[in-house]
């Protein structure tokens, strides 16, 4: 199979600069090189294009909103062609608010099971957000709610309901975004729920939840992982993933076959480590895309 590499390297969904070029470390990190070792042939379309935002420091949401809007629209019809060429795509960000194009793409002609997991419940709008930043708001508006120029990119209305979604690795939530994730009918699994009944067990929740998909995105925030290692991300959480609980959770989806397609985003190489977040990241893929220990 072919798997098809697309950089986003949008930073307007949020306050630090550097993760626009998150895209050029997980490429240096190695990613087409593991993917080919592992028998899949590489396409890498490079970066879109995401306009003006290198002189956008300090500019307001309302100046944001059409940018990431463009280039959501770009994401959006890559992401839908990707899927449509056979391909399997994983989109570089780039901040979180990309996967409003990727995702609402890859389910343009069929409808697919998500698994979200970040740090933080991506469910503000812009009456409950206290940051304004739109990658704080993203899941929301793949729901339908939210800034009607982002519901609406590439098809009008809501891309996904909220029974195809499964968050992992949530340990940060707004107050008011917290009642609206609660009420959403998403299946939300906390850092608690890892602790109390182990990856494992969150792990065949999921997939009995998302049973009926015959195919499923991954929407990885690299801050859901802990700090440790992914310590290049701009809203670290202490208490996240650990390296294992990733790695399971990347070879159970990877034992189901059905992995449609993925996002890596957050990564941000300004505030890293030696390039240890987007080293992570790799590792992770390889393991989705059937890195075997034995
Ligand atoms: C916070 C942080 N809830 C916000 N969200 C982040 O700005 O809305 N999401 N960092 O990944
Ligand atoms: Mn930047
Ligand atoms: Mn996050
Ligand atoms: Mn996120």
């Amino acid at each position: 199979r072919t798997v098809r590499i697309i950089g986003i390297p949008i930073d307007l969904g949020q306050q630090h600069r550097g993760v626009d070029i998150g895209p050029v470390a997980i490429r240096y990190a190695g990613l087409a090189g593991a993917l080919r070792n592992l028998g899949y042939r590489t396409e890498d379309l490079g970066n879109i294009d995401v306009p003006g935002h290198y002189t956008l420091v300090g500019t307001s949401y309302a100046e944001r909103l059409p940018l990431i809007r463009a280039a959501c629209e770009t994401t959006y019809g890559l992401a839908r062609d990707a899927i449509r060429d056979g391909t399997v795509p994983i989109f570089l960000g780039g901040d979180h608010s990309a996967a409003i194009g990727s995702i609402g793409g890859v389910t343009h002609d069929a409808a697919c099971g998500i698994v979200w997991i970040d740090a933080h419940g991506d469910f503000n709008t812009p009456e409950t957000s206290q940051s304004c930043n739109i990658h704080g708001m993203a899941l929301a508006i793949l729901l339908g709610r939210g800034p009607r120029e982002l519901v609406d990119v590439g098809r009008l209305g809501a891309k996904l309901k909220a029974d195809q979604v499964v968050l992992i690795g949530v340990r940060d939530l707004d107050r008011r975004e917290r009642e609206h994730i609660r009420e959403s009918g998403c299946i939300i699994f906390t850092m608690r729920d890892i602790d109390e009944i182990g990856m494992h067990g969150v792990l065949q929740k999921t997939m009995k939840i998302l049973s009926r998909f015959e195919r499923i995105h991954i929407s990885l925030d690299m801050d859901g992982l802990d700090a440790n290692e992914a310590p290049g991300v701009g809203t670290p959480v202490p208490g996240g993933l650990t390296y294992r609980e990733a790695q399971l959770l990347m070879e159970t989806i990877c034992d189901t076959g059905r992995l449609n397609s993925l996002d890596i985003m957050e990564t941000n190489p300004i505030l890293d480590i030696s390039n240890r977040t987007a080293q992570t990241a790799v590792s992770l893929a390889s393991s989705l895309f059937g890195k075997r220990i034995l």
